[in-house]
């Protein structure tokens, strides 16, 4: 991101708060379709956040359905003595998945403690932050990998509403929270490299999707996949007033294969601070011949989660200047340079949180 707009104008006006008429109204039809449907635990991610909001019933509904659930799978799998490996009898999910809603109600006045998160989303997941389509193949295997320090206060919304989204979307996937140690500077690029190679030393992935911790979509239709090219998800943020700050941004949440990822060399690991890591990556893009994918600006719309600057993350006045040089910095500062050591790994229910060390400076500017 670029030095000049940093304006955190938010505008959070909740939808619907407390038992108004039309969420008593949709609450009824939801009860409805759920005494209706087979498969309750599905039912419960499909519903809009406006009638989680505010009241009890949400977590009342899981409650119920989890036990139920698991009976019937642990009784037809006594009785039929199916073999482990049942899923190559699944088909592949289909392309757009069926139970998206679209547009979503997103805001962060509630409070939400991680403990509530996890009864209200962990139930459908496993250890690790993690899922998998139960009755049909996903279409990707899909890291999501997101850079991060002292950000507890939006890791709870982030998760409480990237979850069931991810879960409608039918991917693959597991959360990977990079950590990083220490009090040195902020180094997102590189954190986002450290994840890349963490997440595939457990399992295949095909498709990395990149995100900040304080950006939640506000469309279910915003794919967490990877394209044909580098795709950039985060095109209408409410802090840059749902517009493009600049033709070539390229922050906040994006996504890039396994090939389009190593084909530009990783990130660079060298942007230190704030800023201009981005614009980067995008150059590497550019530079390789591919060309960046987008979803429209009302599928593309994010709120930010409103914050003061950092410590530690300040902008780097000498990350701009390095631009001009992604054309030859790229061959050798990336994911062929990647230098870090683990420290720790913590799989909770939600999420995946490995804390790394990324020999960060201890620089001021
Ligand atoms: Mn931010």
């Amino acid at each position: 991101e670029r030095f000049t707009a940093d304006g955190n104008t938010l505008n959070l006006v909740p939808l619907c708060k407390g038992p108004t008429l039309p969420c008593r109204l949709h609450m009824v039809c939801f009860l409805v379709v759920l005494f209706y449907s087979k498969d309750g635990t599905f039912f419960v991610f499909t519903m809009p956040y406006r009638m989680a909001n505010g009241n009890n019933t949400y977590s009342q509904l899981i409650k119920e359905l989890v036990p139920l659930e698991t009976k019937t799978q642990n009784a037809s799998l006594g009785e039929t003595r199916m073999p482990p490996n049942t899923s190559k009898t699944l088909g592949p999910c289909p392309d757009t998945p069926p139970n998206l809603l679209g547009p979503l109600h997103v805001e962060f006045n509630s409070n939400r403690t991680l403990d509530y998160v996890r009864k209200e989303v962990g139930s459908i997941l496993q250890e690790g932050g993690r899922y998998k389509p139960p009755d049909c193949i996903a279409q990707q295997k899909v890291a999501i990998i997101v850079a991060f320090r002292n950000r507890h206060e939006h890791l709870k919304h982030w998760l409480y509403y990237l979850h069931p989204i991810l879960v409608r979307q039918q991917l693959d996937y597991r959360v990977y929270i990079i950590n990083q140690d220490g009090e040195g500077v902020f180094n997102r690029a590189k954190l986002m490299n450290t994840g890349y190679v963490e997440a595939l030393k457990e399992y295949d992935y095909e498709c990395f999707v990149f995100s900040d911790i304080d950006l939640v979509p506000m469309n279910d239709r915003n794919l967490y996949r990877c394209f044909d090219n580098p795709r950039h998800l985060a095109v209408a943020m409410d802090k840059f007033n749902f517009h493009l700050p600049y033709n070539g941004y390229f922050g906040g949440v994006s996504s890039l294969s396994k090939d389009q990822y190593l084909k530009i060399n990783g990130f660079p690991n060298s942007f230190w601070g704030w800023g201009g890591e981005d614009d980067d990556i995008y150059n590497r893009i550019l530079n390789r011949g591919m060309s960046i994918s987008r979803p429209d600006s009302v599928t593309g719309k994010y709120r930010m989660i409103k914050h003061e600057r950092d410590l530690h993350n300040e902008p780097n006045p000498n990350n701009p200047g390095k631009l001009s040089q992604t054309r030859w910095t790229m061959d050798k500062d990336g994911i062929n340079s990647l230098k870090y050591s683990v420290k720790d790994i913590v799989r909770d229910r939600l999420y995946t949180f490995i804390t790394v060390d990324i020999e960060a400076p201890s620089i001021t500017w």
